[in-house]
């Protein structure tokens, strides 16, 4: 990077100068808002420079590219992101003090764009991180909808859902990249015959055409010149309007197929871990894989002339099943547009294609109807007809004459495709996410498939862009860091073990403890601002911020607090650490449950918080809005990661490293990567508790789990429980809270989280957390011990894994 043009007299000036040209204004007349645009354009510069120069590299050097598909890709605020990687932003900072502006409101200004609902779309912008910087040549696709995840309004404790209107801030760092235009057909039907030269011709007729405008999204590296590239796809019609149809009738019937098209990038699914069968969310899919497949294969030919050697070129990652169309349609592409034949179409194919699963959860593996993909898609439908009844014949070898297990494992049945079957078949390494879920695929959910290609199944655990989630967002921290161990656990996120020597360092331990308070300030700030709470500074700052779910357990969390408040209304003297418990969470619009728990934390957070006689010892927040940018103020300031899903449901978590990793310690169970974590740590530097994935799978499994005689025989619990079958004061009646718990409900047996088995556990484990915070050199001690083990769940340490064991290119990173 030509860093001296990152002076601080050369940013002042070329700051001014964007305001001047496309705002028409001197510094002084300038608003905070235009001030932000006229510093992210002069990043973005820079960062175009370096895309185009990348981006000549890889097609000069015809190395071996990524390209990770996935529908959601959560990047969070890029201006201070990218001065950063730049190495600009200390320069950046002091001209923007001398322009008389205070940095962090400037960054205030960028939109957060919420192209993503949680983990596995913030995963995917942490592996472009991660990708950019170990110098892997990667482009990360996806659609750039017009409404991001909806944000968040709480009235009346109920969660409401308000469209999210993006791009109005979040465009400049959107390059259009109007050639690559494509276009994507949908619906219609085909007609298939073989010419003169008996080659099988494919028509289309009656197809809705969409066109794929790629916007292109440079992603800096830090301290490199590689820039990962994110192309997001918008569907435009390519219908014209033309009022000269009105008198032939056709004029409507175009408006509608424009609207039709042009709806397919309106908006994100906001279900997560939960599919949605919409056909609008298959057409997204379609849309997404379509276009990606015709760039990468026509950029392919033109640098190369011939499809033969795709597989050696190109890897084609799919984040979770949602892109599994990329196999049938690279099918496609191959037989009708290059020739090829169904056996060399498909060695192609299923050498190039990776696939990751990110969820155990049934309600979440996707199945489509046969119908609804012959009716958008019909030719992709024909082609998976076929993979289906060549993979039959090989299952059939595997387990003759056993017609159950072949249907089980069959791609097409029942009359539905199931997308994980097609996506194990067609791919040439399936990967978990954590050690624990790659075990469960291989025993459990992909058992069948794994005694058959036993060689396809593989573990990368998770990891996080530590630089934007401790480097930038807790920088006092970093100083800290750098002076005990210098600078190079900024690239060698390993380094930061040596920290795990100096656990005698008092004077360490205490600035530490310094650190917390001042970030527990900041945050404690946003709360008395957004929900007029003033929380005490004294008190253990709690969190669980993360998607509404049943199986994370929020409600684990919630009866606990309930069951403190009741101690403390049996004795108000009692000695207790104070605590404040603090949520963030957004719930499926259409989850009932979900909201409905939102709506109960709201109500015990009103009756604990105004009860007098709790005072300071107790206090709840519900944090509206979650987003990438809160939790860059919530993780710093968390002293206790609640991580509380019940083991074998949470396939990694990364919530869980960002805490770790910012000194938070972790309360949770033996589930996704708590169990790494757990081991990185140490048992006795983390609370551990409840049941493992073998307990909890062979109870629920036996059928025999009855949650209703803890609930007679445990009188903390029942006293809880009946609280809320009472309510909590505010009119609400939760009776359908305590009837799911107790009886069941929505076609699920009682408790089916086992919230109430791992209770006592639980509140012991939160007994534990409340004594050692009484000792705070030892709580300081186990801090640091959680920050000096965080560097394996760095992404650049999940990127070089990928890059070595599934993708087989080269990165620059030193394990
Ligand atoms: C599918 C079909 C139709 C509509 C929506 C969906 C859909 C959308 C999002 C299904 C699932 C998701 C999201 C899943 C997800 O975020 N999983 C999380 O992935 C993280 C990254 O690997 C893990 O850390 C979490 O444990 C896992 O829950």
């Amino acid at each position: 990077m030509p860093r001296k043009n990152f002076t601080k007299n050369a940013l002042k000036e070329a700051i001014s100068g964007k305001l001047k040209r496309h705002f028409g204004r001197e510094v002084e007349d300038a608003s905070k808002e235009q001030v932000y645009e006229a510093c992210a354009l002069v990043v973005r510069d820079a960062l175009t420079e370096h895309m185009i120069q990348t981006q000549n590299e890889v097609e000069r050097g015809g190395e071996r590219q990524v390209h990770y598909l996935c529908m959601e890709f959560l990047v969070g605020r890029s201006l201070r992101n990218n001065a950063y990687n730049l190495g600009m932003l200390p320069a950046l900072t002091a001209a923007l003090s001398e322009m008389g502006y205070e940095m962090a409101d400037i960054f205030e200004e960028e939109a957060d764009p919420g192209l993503g609902n949680g983990g596995l779309g913030r995963l995917a912008a942490c592996y472009m991180d991660g990708m950019a910087t170990t110098g892997v040549r990667g482009t990360g696709y996806s659609i750039r909808y017009e409404h991001g995840i909806f944000k968040q309004k709480i009235e009346d404790g109920k969660q409401v859902e308000l469209p999210d209107s993006w791009l109005a801030s979040g465009d400049v760092w959107h390059i259009p990249a109007l050639d690559d235009t494509r276009e994507v057909k949908i619906g219609g039907t085909i007609n298939s015959y073989f010419n003169d030269q008996g080659k099988m011709v494919v028509e289309y007729h009656d197809y809705t055409p969409v066109l794929a405008v790629p916007y292109d999204m440079p992603i800096s590296g830090y301290d490199t010149d590689n820039i990962a590239r994110l192309r997001l796809w918008e569907a435009k019609s390519p219908i014209a309007l033309d009022m000269k149809l009105f008198s032939s009738g056709e004029y409507l019937k175009a408006v509608e197929k424009h609207a039709l098209a042009e709806t397919i990038s309106m908006v994100l699914y906001p279900e997560d871990n939960h599919r949605e069968g919409q056909s609008l969310r298959l057409k997204q899919q379609y849309f997404l894989v379509s276009a990606t497949l015709q760039d990468i294969c026509a950029k392919h030919m033109q640098q190369f002339g011939t499809m033969a050697n795709f597989a050696h070129k190109h890897v084609l990652h799919i984040n979770d099943t949602h892109p599994t169309l990329v196999i049938p349609e690279l099918m496609r592409i191959l037989m009708d547009d290059h020739d090829m034949s169904w056996e060399q179409a498909w060695n192609v194919v299923s050498q190039a294609v990776a696939y990751t699963n990110h969820t155990v959860m049934p309600e979440a593996l996707e199945c489509w109807p046969v119908s609804l993909m012959q009716e958008l898609m019909p030719r992709i439908m024909q082609i998976i007809y076929e993979i289906n009844e060549r993979f039959c014949k090989q299952l059939w070898d595997y387990f003759p004459n056993d017609f159950q297990k072949i249907s089980k494992l069959a791609i097409v049945s029942d009359n539905v495709v199931r997308m994980a079957n097609l996506a194990i078949a067609g791919s040439f390494s399936v990967n978990g996410v954590s050690a624990l879920h790659s075990e469960i695929l291989k025993e459990r959910v992909f058992n069948d498939f794994y005694t058959i290609f036993p060689a396809k199944f593989r573990n990368v655990t998770n990891g996080i862009a530590h630089r934007r989630w401790l480097c930038e967002a807790n920088p006092a921290l970093t100083e800290l860091i750098s002076e005990k161990i210098g600078t190079g656990f900024i690239k060698h996120p390993s380094e930061l073990k040596v920290l795990e020597s100096m656990g005698e360092d008092k004077a360490l331990l205490i600035r530490l403890g310094e650190i917390k308070r001042a970030n527990k300030q900041r945050l404690a700030d946003y709360i008395k601002e957004h929900n007029g709470i003033e929380v005490n500074m004294d008190s253990i700052f709690d969190v669980q911020v993360k998607r509404l779910h049943e199986y994370k357990r929020q409600m684990l969390n919630i009866l606990h607090i309930i069951s403190l408040y009741h101690k403390l209304k049996d004795d108000p003297n009692m000695d207790f650490v104070p605590r404040t418990y603090i949520f963030g969470s957004k719930a499926a619009p259409g989850y009932a449950v979900a909201k409905k728990t939102i709506q109960l934390i709201n109500s015990i957070a009103n009756m604990i918080n105004n009860d007098p006689a709790i005072g300071d010892k107790l206090k709840v927040v519900f944090i509206e809005d979650y987003k990438v940018s809160l939790a860059e103020i919530i993780m710093p300031a968390a002293e206790v990661s609640e991580q509380i899903s019940i083991a074998g449901k949470e396939a990694s978590g990364t919530g869980n490293m960002k805490f770790m990793m910012n000194g938070a310690l972790t309360i949770g169970t033996m589930d996704g990567a708590n169990v790494e974590i757990c081991e990185a740590v140490g048992v006795e530097n983390i609370f551990i508790f409840g049941m493992e994935t073998p307990e909890a799978e062979a109870l629920a499994a036996s059928g025999s789990y009855n949650p209703m005689p803890i609930y007679n025989d445990n009188h903390t619990i029942k006293r809880v429980i009946d609280h809320i079958i009472a309510g909590f004061g505010d009119g609400v009646d939760y009776t359908d809270i305590a009837n799911l718990l107790l009886h069941g409900g929505n076609g699920g047996p009682a408790d089916r989280y086992m919230i109430l088995k791992d209770f006592d556990s639980y509140a012991a484990a939160q007994e534990r957390v409340g004594q050692m915070y009484r000792r705070p050199e030892n709580w300081n001690y186990m801090s640091l011990m959680n920050i000096a083990n965080s560097g394996r769940f760095a992404s650049d340490r999940s990127i070089a894994e990928y890059a070595q064991n599934i993708w087989r290119v080269k990165t620059n990173f030193a394990f």
